[in-house]
């Protein structure tokens, strides 16, 4: 199948990932920055240089044809304190971005928030505050006003359940938090902090489209007897934020079984699901692996995630590689919830650095790439509206508490020299978006 001439290709990051330069032109601490000096792990001090490296990278990115790039406004650099006085070099940041973005013909798709809450929001309460979700619609006024006249396609807030699971049920990631109740009031607070935002974007850019980037990760049952635990899990990763976003109302199974086992869902104010139900143009779809699901109840769960499955292909951080999972999710979004989409993200870890030559011959990415674009084009046959694919990730980066030592990059990035390589799977990639086709891998490719 070839895929429409409009449709957009690119690649995506986020600002804590690439950017560096946390304390130049005002920029001031987020989360991230704290929970990584606490924590003595890597952190984005540095990261790729993007901020003083994106027109290089962004020349990169037009050399192999992408007409799109999903990055992420730096809420710390354009508001330093979260609310309050707005930081001029913040905003001019993003403004020479975004025109060097456009004069390169490269669509810019700004993510609002991709996990770098500024750290005097979270000395105030962070995403336990519902004050939070009203700053960051505060925060969207100031981004719509600044680049609104040139960017058309929004997205709001990056993964609210791994916000809300990595960052407050299991400690992984910051602010480092271990309670489930905890974890469920701040996944409101952000779907909030979204719908407040769709809100603020229908109001001062009615002709904008926009959407919320969320992780789906489909579930599939061990055995017919784990059927029932499939669903559950299903409702914990997946409808728990399409519902609400998509229907305007939280799953019934799911909002009884957290009010089993965390007590009434009493921040759920009246009016809450409206806003958040405010109808988006798209769902960002960011897929990376399934979930197969066995019924024994485990950390506080009535399911258990099992391990890779035998036989089945596994990325270099163990995750299945499962491209048939990525299309039945697409048409599944499609039949349930009939609203366009647009991948976000979708890669997977593969380590290979260069060769004697140079060349990095990242063969395990370029193949799942190819299996991955044939599933999308496969849905798409079936009636999926996918209106964009961005690979995560444009650039080897930060992987948040997993450090540098996790490649997702088309493009390598040597950690002592900045020096970037296209990858294999970076020339491969070039080919599709040329041939506007999903292309045979060539040769050693
Ligand atoms: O690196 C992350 C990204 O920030 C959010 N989605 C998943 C990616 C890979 O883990």
């Amino acid at each position: 199948m070839s895929f429409p001439p409009e449709f957009m290709w690119g690649a995506a990051t986020s600002a804590y990932q690439v950017e560096g330069a946390v304390a130049e032109d005002g920029r001031a601490p987020s989360i991230w920055d704290t929970f990584t000096a606490e924590d003595g792990g890597e952190s984005g001090a540095v990261a790729c240089d993007h901020y003083h490296r994106w027109p290089a990278d962004a020349d990169l990115m037009a050399g192999l044809g992408m007409n799109a790039y999903r990055f992420s406004l730096a809420w710390p650099r354009i508001v330093p304190r979260g609310t309050g006085p707005v930081n001029p070099a913040g905003l001019d940041h993003y403004d020479r971005m975004i025109d060097g973005l456009l004069e390169r013909g490269i669509t810019p798709v700004p993510t609002l928030y991709h996990w770098d809450l500024p750290q005097a929001l979270q000395d105030r309460g962070g995403w336990t505050s519902r004050a939070t979700a009203d700053a960051f619609a505060a925060y969207t006024d100031v981004c719509l006003d600044a680049f609104g006249d040139r960017v058309r396609t929004w997205l709001t807030v990056n993964e609210p359940w791994v916000v809300s699971v990595l960052g407050y049920r299991l400690g992984l990631h910051a602010p480092g938090e271990r309670d489930l109740r905890t974890s469920v009031h701040v996944a409101h607070h952000l779907l909030l902090a979204h719908g407040l935002a769709m809100g603020r974007i229908r109001e001062r850019r009615p002709e904008a489209r926009a959407g919320i980037p969320l992780s789906l990760f489909p579930s599939y049952p061990a055995t017919d007897a784990d059927t029932a635990a499939s669903w559950a899990s299903d409702g914990y990763t997946n409808r728990w934020f399409l519902d609400p976003v998509l229907r305007g109302e939280y799953p019934a199974d799911m909002a009884a079984l957290f009010e089993e086992l965390v007590g009434p869902l009493d921040f759920v104010r009246p009016g809450d699901l409206d806003l958040i139900g405010t109808r988006p143009d798209l769902i960002g779809v960011n897929y990376y692996t399934r979930r197969r699901i066995a019924a024994a109840p485990h950390d506080g769960l009535p399911w258990r995630v099992l391990p890779a499955e035998d036989g089945v292909p596994v990325t270099e951080s163990g995750w299945e590689d499962v491209p048939e999972a990525f299309h039945d999710l697409l048409v599944r979004l499609h039949r349930d919830y009939g609203i366009p989409l647009l991948i976000t993200e979708n890669g997977g870890v593969w380590n290979a650095g260069p060769d004697a030559g140079g060349r990095v011959r990242d063969t395990g990415r370029t193949l799942a790439l190819r299996r991955h674009l044939l599933a999308m084009s496969r849905a798409m046959d079936a009636g999926a509206n996918v209106l964009g694919y961005t690979h995560w990730s444009l650039l080897d980066n930060l992987e948040w508490a997993e450090g540098y030592a996790q490649r997702f990059g088309l493009i390598h990035v040597d950690r002592s020299t900045q020096e970037r390589r296209v990858k294999d799977s970076g020339h491969y990639y070039a080919r599709v978006i040329a041939a506007g086709e999903v292309v045979e891998i060539e040769g050693d490719e």
